[in-house]
């Protein structure tokens, strides 16, 4: 497996909640590291391209408004396998759908509000970093990484 990059979304819910923490939290709890960190507030824009796939969906709209709704944090996040790991970590998209011990089933209700996004593959990781980031914006944590990459 090789180490990835992928971009996760503490939400508007979740930051509003006071769940940034909590969030960053266990995905270092889990070996990944963050090579980049936004606090940031959405602009229409940028959330419909971020959510492209999702346009012409009855929920298309609301989802734009409340991504754009208040303030969210972009983070970068690297480690191996680290794509399908924070899919696992965060857990499946409806929290009644989601794994006991994820972040979805334990800390949220709703599919509107599901508190994070993570990309679903390398293709999606690298499209939706482009939106978020510039390459300046990387720091690089290849000696933590290396701590936590033990063959
Ligand atoms: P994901 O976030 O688990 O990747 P996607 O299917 O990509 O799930 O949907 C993007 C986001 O759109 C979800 O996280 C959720 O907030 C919202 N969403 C997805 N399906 C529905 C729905 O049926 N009703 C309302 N919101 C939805
Ligand atoms: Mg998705």
């Amino acid at each position: 497996m090789a180490t990835e990059r992928t971009l996760i979304l503490v939400k508007p819910d979740a930051v509003s909640r006071g769940l940034i923490g909590e969030i960053v939290a266990r995905i270092e709890r889990r070996g990944y590291v963050v090579s980049a960190m936004k606090l940031m507030q959405l602009d229409g824009g940028r959330a419909r391209e971020h959510y492209a796939e999702h346009k012409g969906k009855a929920f298309f709209d609301d989802l734009v408004t409340f991504i754009t709704s208040a303030p969210l944090v972009a983070l970068a996040v690297e480690g191996e396998g680290a794509i399908d790991g924070c899919r696992q970590l965060i857990g499946a998209t409806n929290p009644l759908d989601a794994a006991p011990g994820s972040i979805r089933a334990d800390l949220a209700q709703t599919i509107g509000r599901n508190l994070v996004h993570g990309s679903d593959s390398a293709a999606s990781a690298q499209r939706e970093l482009a939106i978020f980031f510039e390459d300046k914006d990387f720091v690089s944590r290849r000696h933590d990484l290396e701590r936590w990459i033990k063959e």
